[in-house]
């Protein structure tokens, strides 16, 4: 069984975030998604989600390519949960290029997936924004 790993903040999931998980899933057998806490959203991102922590999660969970959810807290746990959770596979989108090739080292696969292109939560956010201005 292959196990794949991936990291986000996943708010006001889109389709963009879908094809990152379906993507995922086709690497391995069993993804596992760690999904950033509302605390650790803040401190990275410096901004509050729309859909908190447990709402994140649900949604997640509900996605037929992810079998388990997980907390996201910090930048530094990634070590601790591929040996915890035996993952083979690292995968995230290619912003993050050459952000985690660290993990090479723990003996995991990492690769970063091309994003899906013209979709963001910040886009939605702000069409949102000036449709409602219109
Ligand atoms: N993504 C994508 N295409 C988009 C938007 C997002 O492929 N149009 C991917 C991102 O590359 C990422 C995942 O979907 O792999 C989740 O995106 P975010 O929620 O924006 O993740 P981020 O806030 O970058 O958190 O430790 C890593 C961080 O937790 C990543």
């Amino acid at each position: 069984m292959k196990r794949v790993i991936t990291y986000g903040t996943f708010d006001l999931l889109h389709y963009g975030h879908i094809n990152l998980l379906k993507r995922a899933k086709a690497l391995g057998d069993y993804l596992i998604v760690a999904v950033s806490t509302d605390e650790f959203t803040r401190m990275k991102k410096d901004k509050k989600c729309y859909f908190s922590y447990e709402q994140r999660k649900g949604l997640l969970e509900s996605v037929r390519f992810v079998d388990l959810v997980i907390p996201e807290e910090n930048w530094d746990q990634k070590i601790k949960d591929i040996k915890e959770y035996h993952i083979d596979t690292f995968v995230i989108g290619d912003d993050w290029k050459g952000k985690f090739d660290y993990l090479k080292d723990e003996g995991v696969e990492v690769i970063y997936l091309p994003r899906t292109p013209e979709i963001s939560t910040t886009q939605i956010k702000e069409d949102l924004h000036h449709t409602e201005e219109k």
